[in-house]
């Protein structure tokens, strides 16, 4: 905060009424995680209201868990994905100098992205063309996300190795505001002294997280998590800013905020005769765990294996990969922290299973199957070696984090690559079985993908999990609890029951078909046959074959780009000799060729319209259709049901 306020109060030329005046001095947010810094930067310096940087993270709103510079003027670019901030301000240098412009280029990195290897490719681009209109910013707190740096991946001595790269390098305590304020106005004056010839400068400033709050001062856990009332009431306490805040209106205007959101995304759903929605009714509860608990617990059941090696990308906790370790000091020897750097750990896990070990790695799915997209192509499936990547925190329902976290793309990405295989469980326990399966059975690349909220358990221990081999879940009756009004089955095992149609998901989005079925059954009497297609790759063509030819009605229910699952179920069906000639109603749910959106995971469910409402709306639509060319046509489409 102390540099945010010197740079935006201070030491940058800006004007908040004209944001895009050509000639200011642009900052670039490498660390895009510390939005709440730039917001207020932003709103003490006049360029947005201060009361609004209270919508952080709500649905629809400029303030999205990572800055996005459509959203919010005074917003450079958009960023959230660590260490690709120096990068484009080289980009930015470059261009202020062909154009003969004055102005400055700051960006703020962190100490622990210094990890990502992309950070070093600009280091040593700014240090060759003499950028000396870039001026760099380490926030030097020496902590991550799995911990102190050093720990992690130490990444010192920064001082000699900007200075190896070309770089004038500044050290100064950053809470000392003189120091902050003379060392930035002093790298201006730098270049201004003799444009083109000069260094880029960086200024590594030291700093300690949570500065001024006893308890959250060096404390890793406080990384991303808002303080409780209490909490809130002690910090401003010890900040000596008690009854300085105005802290009652600013929770009033968010929550006035909140409350049109509501009203909003009330007004796009789907109507029924009832509510459905999860737990809403006094029967068919369902309990709700997150899926990534079970993969913890399969690397915690199978981590004694001699072979298997997990390496911890500096979000391990949250992925629940440290579970390996976690009662197990002596497989420490087999965790391997690589830091924040996606690339190079996914190609050093193409060398571990060259030489026979079992590596697992997994991070965001963004960073675990696109940052990554060419070493995972190249350097694991090309060589068709046997490692374990899992995508978590998939999907749109990841939530506030926004666009930059929400891994929408990675199932077309790993489905596309040769010698891949691609597993989206369903729930918790299904994710466990998954992963033992993958880890400890299944020879060769391998993506598992799962969602970061707390979803509904559908499926049990007696639940068959056949790797490549689809499920067949029939609602059977309402009952007490959400998971025994259902019976499933392994596809082949299942006879037809000439149902009305055919919802094919995968992953969270498997709940939501059910929940459709219910729907679907109870406010229209249509009877569904839900796929679970939890592996995507290979996928049961067998199973959506015949359930196309069953029901001649196939939806597809997918929360992310539709197409990963879409695509290829229609592949299926227009491919197969089966069906020539047989009319199949095809629809698709999912997430329409749109980046996401910060908010709460079930908010962005509905305004993505992936929830089992929009599910069952599309579905009555389609059998509209069918009925309506085999028999009379049907009034009852869309979204009120008829029963
Ligand atoms: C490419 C990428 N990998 C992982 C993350 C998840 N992530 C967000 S913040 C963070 C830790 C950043 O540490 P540091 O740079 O030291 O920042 P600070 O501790 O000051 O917040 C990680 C791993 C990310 N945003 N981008």
């Amino acid at each position: 905060m102390d540099i945010t306020a010197a740079l935006y109060l201070r030491v940058a030329d800006h004007d908040p009424k004209n944001p895009n005046w050509p000639d200011r001095d642009r900052i670039i947010w490498s660390t895009g995680h510390k939005a709440p810094s730039l917001y207020l930067g932003l709103a003490f310096a006049g360029f947005c209201p201060k009361e609004d940087v209270a919508l952080l993270r709500k649905l629809y709103s400029p303030y999205q868990g990572h800055p996005h510079w459509l959203k919010l003027p005074g917003v450079e670019v958009s960023t959230g994905s660590l260490g690709q901030g120096l990068s484009i301000a080289v980009g930015i240098a470059l261009a202020a100098r062909l154009d003969k412009k004055n102005h400055h280029v700051f960006c703020i990195m962190g100490d622990g992205e210094q990890q990502e290897g992309q950070i070093w490719e600009a280091a040593m681009e700014a240090g060759h063309f003499k950028l000396d209109n870039l001026i760099g910013i380490v926030d030097r707190n020496r902590l991550q996300i799995d911990g102190w740096v050093k720990d992690v991946m130490n990444v010192e001595p920064l001082e000699d190795k900007y200075r190896s790269f070309g770089w004038e390098v500044v050290t100064i305590d950053g809470h000392d505001m003189n120091q902050v304020v003379e060392a930035l106005e002093k790298a201006k004056e730098n270049a201004k002294a003799k444009p083109g010839s000069g260094k880029p400068t960086v200024i590594i400033a030291n700093t300690v997280k949570g500065k001024g709050v006893s308890f959250m001062e060096n404390v890793a856990g406080w990384h991303g998590r808002a303080p409780t009332r209490e909490e809130l009431d002690k910090a401003l306490k010890e900040l000596g800013l008690e009854g300085q805040i105005p802290v009652e209106l600013l929770f009033a205007h968010a929550k006035q905020y909140q409350a049109e959101v509501e009203r909003k995304l009330e007004a796009k759903m789907p109507k029924f005769h009832r509510n459905y929605w999860w737990n809403a009714a006094e029967n068919m509860k369902a309990q709700m765990k997150p899926t990534r608990l079970g993969f913890g617990q399969s690397l915690a059941s199978n981590g004694d294996d001699p072979r298997i090696v997990c390496f911890g990308l500096d979000i391990s906790g949250s992925i629940t990969i440290s579970e390996f370790y976690a009662n197990k000091p002596e497989r420490k020897s087999r965790w391997i922290s690589m830091g924040i750097a996606e690339q190079s750990a996914t190609s050093a896990a193409a060398g571990l299973a060259k030489e026979g070990k079992l590596p697992v790695f997994g991070t965001y799915a963004t960073f675990a199957a696109a940052r990554n997209l060419d070493q995972i192509r190249t350097s694991i499936c090309y060589g068709n070696f046997n490692v374990l990547i899992a995508g978590a925190h998939g999907g749109v329902s990841v939530g506030p984090d926004g666009a930059t976290h929400q891994a929408l793309e990675d199932c077309f990405a790993m489905c596309g690559l040769p010698n891949m295989s691609v597993v989206v469980p369903c729930d918790m326990v299904e994710t466990r079985k998954a992963t033992d399966y993958l880890l400890l059975k299944h020879v060769g690349p391998k993506y598992i993908r799962f969602a970061r909220e707390a979803t509904p358990i559908v499926t049990n221990e007696n639940t068959p999990f056949v790797f490549g081999k689809a499920n067949v879940i029939r609602l059977r009756k309402e009952a007490p609890n959400f998971i025994e009004a259902f019976e499933t089955k392994l596809e082949s095992d299942y006879r037809d029951e000439c149902e009305d149609l055919t919802i094919a998901a995968c992953g969270p989005m498997v709940p939501e078909a059910m929940r459709a079925a219910w729907i679907l059954k109870s406010d229209f009497g249509y009877e569904t046959r839900v796929l679970n297609l939890h592996t995507l790759k290979p996928l049961d063509t067998e199973a959506i074959v015949r359930a196309a030819r069953d029901t001649s009605v196939v939806l597809t229910a997918e929360e992310h780009q539709i197409g990963a699952l879409a695509w290829p179920v229609s592949s299926a069906i227009t491919q197969s000799p089966t069906l020539y000639g047989i009319p199949i109603i095809t629809g698709a749910i999912g997430v329409k060729d749109r980046f996401g959106d910060s908010g709460a995971p079930w908010e962005l469910i509905k305004e993505f319209e992936v929830s089992a409402e929009h599910i069952a709306a599309k579905a009555v639509e389609l059998i509209g259709i069918k009925k309506s060319q085999t028999g009379p046509p049907v009034s009852e489409v869309h979204l009120v049901g008829t029963k």
